[in-house]
């Protein structure tokens, strides 16, 4: 198992975001009001949008829910492909958001069902669009709330540590556990992932629950100096 107090560039870099009852009754923090679909590329040498404008990237398990929260994010009902079947999402996906940032939802990883060569696919697809993206300012990775990090969770945990991206972690699927649950399922992943709990983001596409602090930390992300500069 990967040794997680190497990935401490990863902490360096989450933003403490505001507890769901600070953002009552607040506005909007990222109100959409242009969506566009720019493509999808498939190989880490392929086709891709011209990297001019910033860009932040959803990554997790397939069937983890990044469609789903994408879509929740930008307030469209099927905006981002949701599929049953898990390993659907395989190119990367890049969505212009109001002509100033783009969103890219990355394949899953992890699918079981499928053979091992195109099993491990993900990586050197991923690593590549991390590695040779100059307009990357962010990374959300994705964690189902009702299961303990996976090894490909911590070899993609690792590699973000390792390029140094800022990284937000979202939580989804929080509606499937009562409460107390998923405070408990929460600080579980904290202590496995030594991150601080309030660097975690519960989120729920069913209830939109962690929609506007998901918003309001990719403003800030946005808002910051590109880290390979800074
Ligand atoms: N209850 C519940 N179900 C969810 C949530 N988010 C996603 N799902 C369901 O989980 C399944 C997978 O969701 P997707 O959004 O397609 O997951 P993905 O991570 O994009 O999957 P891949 O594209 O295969 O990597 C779908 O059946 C969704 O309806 C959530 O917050 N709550
Ligand atoms: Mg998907």
């Amino acid at each position: 198992m990967t040794d997680l107090r190497r990935a401490h560039g990863v902490r360096r870099y989450l933003l403490s975001v505001n507890s769901p009852a600070d953002s009552a009754g607040k506005k909007d923090p990222l109100v959409i009001r242009d969506l566009e679909f720019l493509g999808g590329m498939a190989t880490a040498d392929g086709w891709r949008p011209e990297a001019s404008l910033p860009e932040i990237a959803f990554a997790g398990r397939s069937n983890v829910g990044k469609s789903s929260l994408l879509n929740r994010l930008v307030r469209r009902k099927a905006f981002a492909r949701v599929s049953n079947t898990p390993g659907r999402t395989r190119e990367l996906n890049f969505f212009l958001v109001n002509k100033v940032f783009v969103l890219v939802d990355l394949p899953g990883y992890g699918y079981a069902k499928i053979s091992k060569t195109r099993r491990a696919e993900w990586r050197p697809l991923i690593e590549g669009y991390l590695k040779g993206s100059p307009a990357l300012r962010g990374i959300v990775q994705l964690l189902d709330v009702r299961h303990a990090p996976t090894d490909e969770d911590r070899q993609l945990f690792d590699m973000l540590a390792e390029i140094g991206v800022p990284a937000i972690i979202a939580v989804t699927k929080i509606d499937k556990l009562t409460k107390p649950k998923v405070q408990e399922r929460i600080h579980a992943l904290a202590v496995e992932l030594e991150l601080d709990e309030d660097q975690m983001i519960p989120f729920s596409a069913v209830t939109g629950e962690g929609r506007d602090e998901l918003a309001e930390a990719l403003v800030s992300l946005l808002e910051q100096p590109d880290w390979r500069t800074a």
